[in-house]
């Protein structure tokens, strides 16, 4: 055998390769990574099975990037980092994922097994670091559990409550028999000492029990994904409450929609069961850019009036006040499948625990719901969003020397496409975004979720262009937000991935400096410059734009997109006048 044959045979014989089968078996079509010499043999084999490496210019990207890939797909996103700082690079993008519930498999090189503990490259102790993070810890030892390994990685990133899960590969389980037996043999010596023919003696056994069983390769199996269902009980008291209710309310949530191949059949729930609703995290969007049940603003107010509220896969967190926002008297229906988060801070009347999506659907299916429902309720609620949208129009209309925030989202609001994903990222200029842009269809928006993450926007841009190819990606970035992204530019040109970045430039981190300066009369920390982040994105061959006028919006706007349609990514700073409308919201 010579040739591509002879490589292809060392391929298939190397726990690489068991890893990159096993991907295959998932139909997974991404790795996301960043190289690193303990993890080559997955990169390589990976590619040498058709799936398309990704690599960028941070770890934390590459998990980002997956995590945005699993919310979109409904499939587990996959990321794969070398040991030690490659592996404590992920943690915040690990740690943010575990907070959105999203399923994503971390692969994570090691240091040789027979090397562990013993001064090796980058050998730490990684267990401690990413344990608490993660849903499980998968330390492997055997080169025959590798593809095992990613099969149950897979079911049990998406079973239960989603999220992360991690697998540990030492190098020496990724590399041929033959050169790892090689290598031991090479560090044992030829000595003829005691010590010497203990090594030996010792590496040897070491190495039998590694590549013990590996001779037969078998296919990974995937494994069966546990989603969790409501009892019929709490269904039967949850149409009861709301069949009663005179006043009631829904706020859907990132969890609901986890079942993303769900996400059309959910809608259509949502609309069937006829009673107003907030849509919240990944939800957004879920009955297209306008729908006459969906509230967006006031939510507190209405939360306040409402009889019976249904959270679905909403906890009652910071984002709902601990539970506060909904009235004491309330009939409080909590879907989720979380047994803590139904239960966070407030007892809920009917707790069904399972996937909330799945319940909605269940409810709309057990015929007319919003029985009870008072006929002015729907019509108070719309009336209170349109005031508020005319006093945005009003805020809107206020101009400075360069471009209000509230303007320009108007403008892009009517100037992006129907395919639309926006990817948020940042602090004051991203919560205006939030109220003004409409999300298009389901599974439109992202944002990091209750971990409020700033840095989450390049890594979710890059997995949303792959999950939604030929779909319009925006990043909507805060000029603080955008400097932990800004070198993946260079990932989207290198990779011909056309995002196009909003940069609202307020010169600081201002979601931070409204409260400090007035609480502490200081600004320390918070001024930022007026920089020029589209020369940077310049230098990496991406093409830098720049608004400083509001007149020059639109057609900015206009000729982004034109752009990013033939393959350019884009970033476009916006020079930002100051704005009231964001101020006395603070979230802690
Ligand atoms: C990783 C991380 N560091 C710090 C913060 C705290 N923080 C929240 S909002 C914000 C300001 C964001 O500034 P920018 O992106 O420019 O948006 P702006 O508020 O100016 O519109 C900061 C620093 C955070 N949420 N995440
Ligand atoms: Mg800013």
């Amino acid at each position: 055998m010579s040739g591509p044959d002879a490589r292809q045979a060392l391929l298939q014989r190397h726990g690489g390769d068991r890893v990159a089968e096993a991907l295959q078996a998932q139909g997974v079509t991404e790795l996301f990574t960043l190289c690193g010499g303990h993890i080559s043999p997955i990169l390589s084999a990976s590619r040498s099975r058709g799936i398309r490496v990704v690599d960028v210019r941070d770890e934390v990207t590459a998990v980002f990037a997956a995590d945005a890939s699993a919310r979109l797909t409904g499939r587990p996103g996959v990321a794969a980092v070398t040991a030690g700082p490659g592996i404590t690079n992920t943690i915040t993008a690990l740690k943010n994922a575990q907070l959105a519930q999203s399923p994503v498999v971390l692969i994570g090189g090691a240091a040789p097994t027979a090397l562990q503990g013993r001064g090796a490259l980058q050998d730490i102790d990684q267990r401690p670091l990413v344990e608490p993070h993660v849903k499980r810890f998968l330390k492997m030892q055997r080169v025959r559990d590798l593809g095992p390994a990613v099969a149950e990685a897979f079911a049990l990133a998406q079973s239960g409550v989603p999220g992360p899960v991690f697998i540990e590969c030492p190098v020496d389980l990724l590399y041929d028999e033959a050169s790892i037996r090689q290598w031991y043999a090479d560090a044992a010596g030829k000595g003829n000492s005691l010590p010497d023919r203990a090594l030996r003696w010792y590496l040897n056994r070491h190495a039998q029990q590694m590549f013990a069983g590996s001779g037969q390769v078998v296919a990974p199996e995937p494994q069966q994904v546990h989603v969790p269902h409501a009892a019929e009980g709490a269904l039967q008291a949850a149409l009861a409450a709301l069949r009663q209710s005179r006043r009631p309310l829904m706020v859907i949530g990132s969890q609901a929609v986890v079942l993303a191949g769900e996400v059309a059949k959910l809608a259509e729930a949502v609309q069937r069961l006829g009673i107003p609703v907030y849509l919240s995290g990944m939800a957004r969007g879920l009955l297209g850019r306008d729908h006459p049940l969906q509230m967006r603003h006031q939510r507190r107010v209405a939360l306040r009036e409402a009889d019976c509220v249904l959270l679905a896969g909403v906890p009652c967190d910071f984002r709902l006040d601990y539970g506060k926002h909904v009235r004491r008297s309330a009939r409080l229906i909590a879907a989720n499948r979380s047994t803590r988060d139904a239960r966070l801070n407030r007892q809920p009347n009917v707790a069904a625990i399972g996937d909330a999506g799945r319940f909605l659907q269940a409810l709309a299916g057990a015929g007319p719901v919003a029985t009870g429902m008072h006929d002015d309720w729907l019509g108070t609620l719309r009336r209170r969003d349109a005031e508020r949208e005319a006093e945005i129009d009003v805020q809107a209309a206020l101009h400075g020397a360069h471009v209000n925030p509230l303007a320009f989202f108007r403008a892009l609001e009517s100037e992006a496409g129907d395919d639309a994903v926006f990817v948020a990222d940042g602090g004051d200029f991203v919560a205006t975004a939030s109220y003004v842009l409409h999300p298009r269809s389901p599974l439109s928006w992202l944002d990091p979720g209750a971990f409020g993450t700033l840095g989450v926007g390049a890594g979710f841009a890059l997995g949303a262009a792959l999950a939604r190819p030929g779909a319009e990606t925006w990043i909507v970035w805060g000029d603080g937000a955008c400097g932990w992204g800004l070198a993946e530019f260079d990932s989207f040109v290198r990779q011909g991935i056309p995002v196009i970045a909003v940069v609202g430039n307020d010169a600081g981190w201002t979601q931070i400096a409204r409260e400090q300066v007035k609480m502490l009369h200081d600004d320390v920390g918070t001024v930022l410059a007026r920089s020029a982040y589209h020369q940077v994105v310049a230098g990496f061959g991406a093409v830098g734009l720049e608004i400083r006028r509001r007149d020059a919006v639109r057609s900015t706007l206009a000729e982004a997109r034109a752009l990013a349609r033939q393959g350019r990514a884009v970033l476009v700073n916006v020079w930002l006048d100051k704005t009231e409308f964001r101020e006395g919201s603070l979230s802690m």
